[in-house]
């Protein structure tokens, strides 16, 4: 079968941020769906304009994608405003559970959980969103004894600085809103353990602590290595959990390396170099023994950054676990 490696996948709708599943034998996309918008990147994401999502599959690697239409819809969800950024699907209990962050009516990210018999919908969107959920770029990983984590977090337009102090700090300059400096330690992506009905948390979420080849927690001014955004948490061949996360600013999709679901991970090295556009953000797939790694850049739209379309390619994973570099 034909490749369509590194060729934006989706070329109708513009699409970002996937989260990819196999279910039923197949491949499901669920990305972000980006709307034209004139809105300025003021470090905030003002210039995303998103409102709904759509879901896809593929039968196999390099056949054709289809779109099975709107899944979901801001206006459809009680508690949510706007901003339906990185979205997420899981199965269990014979459901399918949809994850989504929105901004709520106070204008403070959460993630919320819709839910269907099927993996194209449609979703039932619960009343509220997932209690002590903040933050973005929601994943959730199983494990092979069936635990289910989900792990979210993102810096600056995501407000995971904001809740450092376990509450939300509105205002830059306050205490407790804005991250570490310097040589502290970079604020880590956090993580819980899903009840075992996948609409809420077994306990207060935790922060995963990010360490280098050393031992020491990577530090807030390692802007190569510290977690910006994206986590995706994935179980290799070895036994090992291993964790991706974009670097924001620097525009790497990187690796680190755990014994545990929980971590502390260890920094390993790059997954992805920098591509068009500033967002990089990606997720890791096993299917049909390869392991494929979902991606977006801003091709389709020449360069426009938050116009961003879908990309894959097949990954080079040793049987250590390590990543061979793409160069998208
Ligand atoms: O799509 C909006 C945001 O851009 C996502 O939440 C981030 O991961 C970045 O891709």
């Amino acid at each position: 079968m034909k490749s369509n490696f590194h060729k934006p996948l989706v070329t109708h709708m513009y699409t970002a941020d996937p989260s990819v599943h196999v279910f039923e034998g197949k491949l499901y996309i669920y990305p972000s769906h980006d709307l034209e918008n004139d809105g300025l990147d003021d470090g905030k994401g003002d210039h995303f304009k998103m409102v709904d999502y759509h879901v896809f599959s593929m039968d196999d690697i390099g056949a054709q994608v289809v779109d099975h239409g709107q899944i979901l819809h801001v206006k459809d969800v009680p508690w949510a405003e706007s901003r339906m950024w990185d979205s997420e699907c899981a199965y269990k209990n014979g459901k399918y559970y949809f994850y989504f962050p929105a901004y709520d009516k106070d204008g403070i990210f959460r993630i919320g959980v819709a839910t269907s018999d099927t993996p194209v919908g449609p979703f039932k969107p619960e009343p509220s969103y997932i209690p002590e959920s903040y933050s973005i770029d929601q994943a959730v990983f199983t494990d092979s004894d069936d635990k289910t984590y989900m792990y979210f977090g993102g810096l600056w337009g995501g407000q995971l600085e904001q809740w450092q102090t376990g509450k939300f700090v509105r205002f830059s300059g306050e205490p407790g809103a804005d991250g570490p400096k310097g040589d502290e330690p970079a604020m880590g992506p956090r993580y819980a353990e899903m009840s075992d009905d996948m609409l809420t948390f077994k306990h207060t979420p935790k922060e995963i602590k990010i360490l280098d080849e050393n031992g020491e927690p990577i530090k807030a001014s390692d802007n190569e290595r510290r977690f910006f955004e994206a986590p995706c948490v994935y179980k290799y061949t070895n036994g090992k959990y291993y964790m991706i996360y974009s670097t924001g600013d620097t525009h790497y999709i990187v690796y680190a390396e755990s014994d545990s679901p929980t971590g502390p991970f260890t920094y390993k090295g790059k997954v992805l170099e920098p591509v068009s556009g500033w967002t990089n953000h990606a997720y890791i797939t096993e299917f049909k023994g390869k392991w494929l790694l979902f991606y977006h850049d801003c091709e389709l739209s020449g360069g426009v950054t938050h116009l961003r379309n879908l990309k894959y390619t097949e990954l080079e994973i040793s049987p250590d676990g390590t990543i061979k570099t793409v160069t998208a």
